[in-house]
């Protein structure tokens, strides 16, 4: 009796588990490096596409820089660090993309406030298929 209990209760949390995964566009994990006011800044996350299609994000907005961009980070011939702005970048169904250091990132050229830790800015990243999705991003060391 108490086993087969334990199965019914099993059962029902697989359902949840399976359930509470996402089938949306997700951003989780977001940051943001400190910087002072005239500098470039920039915010890392994770893109999490739990629908069934492939979707492009296409710009990432901001009202604390002069411009928001994209950036990819490169270590060039030599092992310069170089970084090449992206026109969109593709988030392949049930995939993710991570947004990190040394690779995807969003730049803010010309911070127009401080970035202090402890505070919260806000992006609204625009995909082609899920809309404008707005998150909060924490800046902290990284
Ligand atoms: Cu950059």
């Amino acid at each position: 009796m108490k086993t087969r209990l334990i199965m019914i209760l099993t059962f029902f949390a697989t359902l949840l588990g399976a359930c509470s995964a996402s089938r949306e566009m997700s951003i989780r994990d977001a940051w943001a490096r400190p910087a002072s006011a005239g500098d470039n800044g920039a915010a890392y996350f994770v893109i999490e596409n739990g629908t069934p299609s492939a979707d492009t994000l296409l710009s990432v907005s901001s009202d604390i820089a002069s411009a928001t961009e994209v950036h990819l980070s490169m270590v060039m011939d030599g092992g310069v660090m170089s970084m090449k702005q992206q026109e969109s970048v593709s988030v392949p169904a049930k995939d993710k993309v991570e947004f990190k250091p040394g690779g995807l990132h969003v730049m803010f050229v010309g911070l127009t406030q401080d970035l202090k830790v402890g505070d919260t800015i806000t992006l609204t990243l625009n995909f082609e298929n899920a809309g404008n999705r707005i998150i909060e991003v924490p800046i902290r060391e990284p």
